[in-house]
């Protein structure tokens, strides 16, 4: 134990000494301390005092599969033992890389039917990106190379992704490139004021139309939208939306792509998120769900539409990685995809999320701290609010969550605040035992926090 302890120390006090951090504030985690992950089953996290946390964000909104699937490793085991790496630039292939893309094809909306491989999220949006403005070109239309995204969107931290992305402290720190705008989000609970959530989303969505039309369609390649915004706080467009944005860019001849990174592989109760709302894809961008985090891997869904004229007009398409197509974590993911089909995940994602919203309604629908209890399948938010009634937010916007969130690590529950607004997406595999766990966990967590913010909250 002694030991243990020790070994803890160090690793923290080298990760202080020696790890840059993702998405971090460097003085304020050296000032905190960082959280060591020693082992993870099912959806439980270990850390390195003994703490059991039941994760319910699956990592970054990726492990669907859950922990410790020896399944997983062993895929990817035999793999690496048999071909460990080749590319797949110069006119070769591999075997996992082509029946995955083939898989792809298989469980992808209606026509489809190409898949372009890379490691990350970030990468897949990048290159759905660069082809919707390379399919334009070809076309004879190159001036159409303005990138439609939404305020909150998340679509990734290189250049391109942060630009298309609407997360202005990332604009604010390089990722403002040129030729990219953001719209309005279909946040009815923080955007919507009197209008009902149905007229709110048409609403929405025409604000679409109406940047088109004052950027010219003759100047705008694309839409990026994820069918539920994840790290903008889970917002859920109203069902009005998304048929509206199907019109908008077929109107006017935009592409339109689905970034399916948090929505893929069943997390809404549907393979894909657009499935869930009847979206109409050129391009789809996936990741995170695609391997269950276990190892790094992206794809591009490219639609026949799309691909016939990459394959048959554009000539060579200077673009693409040392690792697309990487035979080991394809080989892993189409085991993942195996085990979320045989276990029927994506169905029972939407039971479970039922079953989850229904008690976290049970638990909070009364506190005067819960201002909505919202959910797709097995993703999903809980607003906190200043005052139900009105939804109106906190003065200082991001504090409250906080709070909330600190508490639950210390209850041993992983949920994200953004901003004021509670997220969570567990792994397709929870158990009903674990559904009751995590909501008594989040009940005492924002009860412990109204408990600390009462006098700010309407009664
Ligand atoms: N698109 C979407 C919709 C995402 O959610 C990316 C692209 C980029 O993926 P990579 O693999 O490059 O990170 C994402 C990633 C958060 C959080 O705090 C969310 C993501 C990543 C990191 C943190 O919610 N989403």
């Amino acid at each position: 134990m002694l030991d243990d302890i020790n070994v803890a120390a160090t690793l923290q006090e080298l990760d202080a000494a020696h790890h840059f951090h993702p998405f971090t504030d460097h003085k304020d985690l050296h000032a905190r301390g960082v959280r060591v992950i020693t082992s993870a089953e099912g959806v439980f996290l270990y850390d390195d005092k003994g703490n059991k946390i039941l994760d319910g964000m699956a990592g970054l909104w990726c492990v669907a599969a859950g922990y410790g699937r020896q399944e997983l490793v062993e895929a990817a085991a035999t793999q690496m033992a048999k071909l460990p790496y080749y590319n797949t630039f110069f006119k070769t292939t591999n075997e996992p890389a082509v029946r995955l893309a083939q898989r792809l094809a298989q469980i992808s909306p209606e026509g489809m039917n190409h898949a372009f491989f890379a490691c990350s999220g970030s990468e897949a949006v990048d290159s759905a990106l660069r082809t919707a403005r390379v399919y334009w070109q070809t076309l004879g239309k190159p001036n159409k190379k303005i990138i439609i995204g939404r305020e909150y969107g998340y679509h990734g931290s290189t250049t391109l992704g942060a630009s298309a992305g609407g997360m202005e402290d990332m604009h604010r720190q390089g990722g403002d490139m040129p030729n990219f705008v953001h719209v309005l989000p279909p946040y009815w609970y923080g955007k919507g004021g009197q209008m009902s959530p149905e007229e709110f989303g048409i609403y929405a969505a025409r604000q679409v139309e109406a940047k088109i039309h004052e950027l010219g369609a003759e100047n705008v390649a694309a839409f990026i939208g994820e069918p539920i915004q994840g790290a903008g706080g889970v917002i859920i467009p109203p069902e009005t939306y998304w048929p509206e944005i199907n019109r908008i860019c077929k109107e006017n001849d935009i592409l339109l792509i689905a970034d399916e990174v948090i929505c893929g592989f069943g997390r809404t109760g549907k393979m894909f998120g657009s499935d869930y709302f009847g979206i109409k894809p050129d391009m789809m961008t996936m990741a995170k769900g695609i391997t269950s985090g276990y190892l790094p891997l992206s794809a591009v869904m490219l639609h026949d539409r799309v691909a016939e004229v990459m394959i048959n007009e554009a000539g060579e398409y200077y673009h693409g990685f040392t690792y697309s197509g990487h035979p080991v974590s394809c080989a892993l993911a189409l085991k993942n995809i195996e085990i979320i089909q045989n276990e029927g995940l994506v169905a029972s994602a939407t039971t479970k999320g039922e079953l989850l919203r229904a008690k976290l309604n049970e638990a909070l629908g009364d506190s005067p701290l819960v201002g909505e209890i919202r959910g797709v399948g097995l993703i999903g938010a809980i607003e906190l609010t200043a005052d139900k009634r009105t939804r109106k937010s906190f003065g200082k916007k991001g504090r409250v969550g906080t709070i909330c969130r600190d508490f639950c690590i210390e209850n041993g529950l992983i949920m994200r605040a953004v901003g004021d607004t509670m997220v969570f997406s567990p792994p397709l595999t929870i158990s009903e035992d674990e559904i009751d766990l995590m909501v008594r966990l989040a009940k005492k967590s924002i009860d412990q926090t109204y408990d600390v913010v009462k006098s700010e909250v309407a009664s």
